[in-house]
């Protein structure tokens, strides 16, 4: 019976338990909810910038981030404050910051999607015009959750896709701003930053205002009520996904460093509470060692109270029969981030049908994902990597599907266009159909 729980770490779970299915759904189960009095706030605070524009917005910047702004120009930052922000860091921050943004631009680079066209054999020209979207907003949280290197990533594929104006925005509460946030801003190649936050900053990116032009889309995390204001505005502008708590499943086959593996699973657990780190292996004595691990590296790690919460509350190790079941437990799964820590991944990657991101052999620890591999690290959480996929370049275009008939082209199309017209009596579309219909073809 491998089933037992430690005191400080992850709950200890085989597939061989007869409630293994129960306690995996268990700690699987997470939903966003939105309360029905957080429903109500958000939607007040939409409702005032939309009818009243920058002054609601310079209010509710006033009340929330205790920011006291006459005029919107100063809550906008100028080009310098940027450039000054990254000038300002030591010189491996910014030759860091640069790498990671080349090796982002670089991968997103091979994610263009090009316009194509054909003729078909009576001169109709059927083809897809890709163009970028025009106008993009991107919330950067503010507090311990502001994430320098998520400017990077929810930038630059915008940048490649060709969007003429990105805008971003980030809560400044009590003037406090975090300058690796402005540098990482500069180095994407942001057009203007704004010091809001919050559900008035979504609204003021939807809707607009005097001052903030309306987007055409959103992306980027936020607390719940950017959360709530997201779903809310969706539609009348297009969002990302909303991202759940972050999440690693890990597959070892026993030859990694159990103490890598623990801080592997920490690297993810620090995020938050609610993250979620799995380890998958079908030698027992390796997750012992593995848990052996965690016990000891936990109490020296700066969040370890954080880490604690998390892998109590929603981390596992788990015992399966051998990689086989493995990697079927990992596509029931979809996890944000999958590592194969496996001497051979190559041989078992073409199995993982659902997973974010999957991170090939021991040497590939997640984090190097996270910051300047250079593929996405705005991932499909909760187990939506089943129907969803990374944040990319495909997210900041649209497609516009083309059509140029020919004369003859138009009398063939026509004749069947106007029969299916009849059938649904719509003599209009028939009609015009048919004026198109030349007797000789
Ligand atoms: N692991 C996070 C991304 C991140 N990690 C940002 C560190 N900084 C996405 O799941
Ligand atoms: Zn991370």
């Amino acid at each position: 019976q491998a089933s037992r729980s430690v005191s400080v770490g992850p709950a200890r779970l085989s597939t061989r338990d007869e409630d293994f299915n129960e306690r995996l759904a268990a700690l699987l189960d997470w939903e966003s909810v939105s309360s029905a009095e957080i429903q109500q706030r958000v939607d007040e605070i939409l409702h005032g910038v939309r009818h009243r524009g920058d002054e609601a917005l310079l209010e509710y910047t006033r009340r929330f981030d205790r920011l006291d702004a006459r005029d919107m120009g100063q809550l906008t930052l100028e080009a310098t404050r940027l450039s000054s922000a990254f000038e300002q860091l030591g010189q491996a921050e910014r030759e860091a910051l640069v790498t990671a943004e080349q090796r982002i631009r670089d991968y997103h680079q091979r994610q263009c999607a090009g316009s194509w066209s054909w003729t078909d054999e009576d001169g109709t020209l059927l083809g897809q015009q890709v163009t970028p979207l025009d106008r993009v907003g991107v919330y950067v949280p503010g507090g311990k959750a502001a994430y320098p290197s998520s400017v990077l990533m929810n930038v630059v594929p915008a940048r490649v896709a060709g969007v003429s104006e990105v805008v971003m925005v980030v809560p400044t509460p009590d003037g406090v701003i975090n300058e690796l946030v402005l540098a990482a801003a500069h180095v994407a190649g942001v057009d203007r930053v704004l010091t809001i936050g919050g559900a008035q900053a979504i609204a003021a990116l939807a809707y607009g205002t005097e001052s903030v032009p309306r987007v055409d889309k959103i992306v980027g995390p936020g607390n719940i009520y950017v959360a709530t204001a997201k779903r809310a505005v969706f539609g009348l502008v297009g969002i990302d996904m909303i991202a759940g708590p972050s999440e690693i499943l890990v597959i070892s086959d026993g030859g990694t460093d159990p103490d890598w593996l623990a801080m592997d699973l920490f690297s993810q657990a620090e995020h938050d509470e609610d993250a979620q780190s799995i380890l998958v292996s079908w030698d027992r004595h390796h997750l012992d060692a593995v848990e052996a691990s965690i016990e000891r590296l936990l109490p020296d790690m700066e969040r370890r109270d954080i880490i604690a919460a998390s892998l109590k509350r929603r981390g596992a190790l788990i015992e399966v029969t051998d990689e086989k079941e493995a990697i079927e437990l990992a596509n029931r799964v979809a996890p944000e981030h999958l590592e194969l820590s496996v001497e051979e991944p190559e041989a078992i990657v073409g199995d993982i049908r659902h997973a974010g991101a999957i991170f090939m052999g021991r040497y590939t620890a997640e984090v190097l994902g996270d910051y300047c591999a250079g593929p996405n690290h705005v991932l499909p959480t909760s187990g939506s990597a089943r129907f969803s996929s990374p944040l990319g370049v495909y997210d900041f275009q649209k497609r516009s599907s083309l059509i140029q008939c020919s004369r003859e082209g138009a009398s063939r199309l026509g004749r069947v266009a106007s029969v299916l017209a009849r059938g649904e009596s719509l003599t209009a579309h028939a009609r015009s159909a048919e004026n198109r219909i030349d007797e000789d073809h």
